[in-house]
């Protein structure tokens, strides 16, 4: 590239073209550097049966920051948001309550779809403490899936208040997977809770097993 500022007409780094590339090699650099930035973000979904307090937790964890939209080919919303837990910048899906990962409802299906075709670093089984009995088989469900899972167990408030006792501990160690207490409404726990996300992301157990 010739420049006309040069008396010898050789190639510089005054050349105006010169320098509207690396104008552009420096747009273009800081554009790689985004997408990159962008997958390495930590996928987290949020399941669990209706009215457990996905969407509480949801809004707790995102704030702002949020999309509403239909899944694809369905009128069911799906609604996405971000967060950052520490240094790691995250993605959180409040899916649509699920009893089983066999749907019947179409809700139940939107939720198996985004966890059997997005891949998530961590799902998060929301549960409410009063009525564990009922919810662990989803629990099983996930663990059996393969799914990278965490059991929030929601409305300690509510169950403390009804004398139920619930022994996190014992849980984790029989499920074999991160168990943490939490009332997502008065936001007890939630920091725990983005505490194991944050371990458990760093920790090399992570990787999907199918
Ligand atoms: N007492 C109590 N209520 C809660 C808690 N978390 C959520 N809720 C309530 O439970 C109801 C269902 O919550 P929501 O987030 O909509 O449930 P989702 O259907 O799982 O998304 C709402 O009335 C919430 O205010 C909690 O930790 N304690
Ligand atoms: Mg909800």
């Amino acid at each position: 590239m010739q420049c006309n500022k040069c008396p010898m007409k050789l190639k510089c780094n005054n050349s105006p073209r010169q320098k509207k590339r690396g104008l552009l090699g420096f747009f273009r650099k800081k554009k790689e550097t985004t997408t990159a930035e962008s997958v390495k973000m930590t996928q987290i979904a949020l399941v669990g049966m209706p009215n457990v307090g996905k969407s509480v937790l949801f809004n707790g964890l995102t704030g702002t920051y949020v999309t509403v939209s239909n899944y694809p080919g369905t009128t069911v919303e799906v609604s996405r948001g971000q967060t950052s837990i520490g240094d790691l910048p995250v993605a959180v899906v409040d899916t649509p309550g699920m009893y089983s990962l066999l749907p019947i409802t179409e809700e139940e299906k939107v939720a198996r779809d985004l966890l059997l075709f997005q891949s998530f670093d961590v799902v998060i089984h929301v549960v409410d403490a009063k009525n564990l009995g009922r919810m662990l088989p989803l629990t099983f469900q996930l663990i059996e899936a393969g799914l990278p899972s965490i059991l929030a167990i929601n409305m300690m408030d509510e169950a403390q208040q009804l004398g139920i006792k619930i022994n996190p501990e014992y849980l984790e160690r029989e499920l074999g997977i991160p168990v943490v207490t939490m009332a997502a409404a008065a936001n007890f726990g939630v920091n725990e809770l983005k505490a194991r996300v944050a371990e458990y992301v760093s920790s090399n157990c992570l990787s999907r097993s199918y």
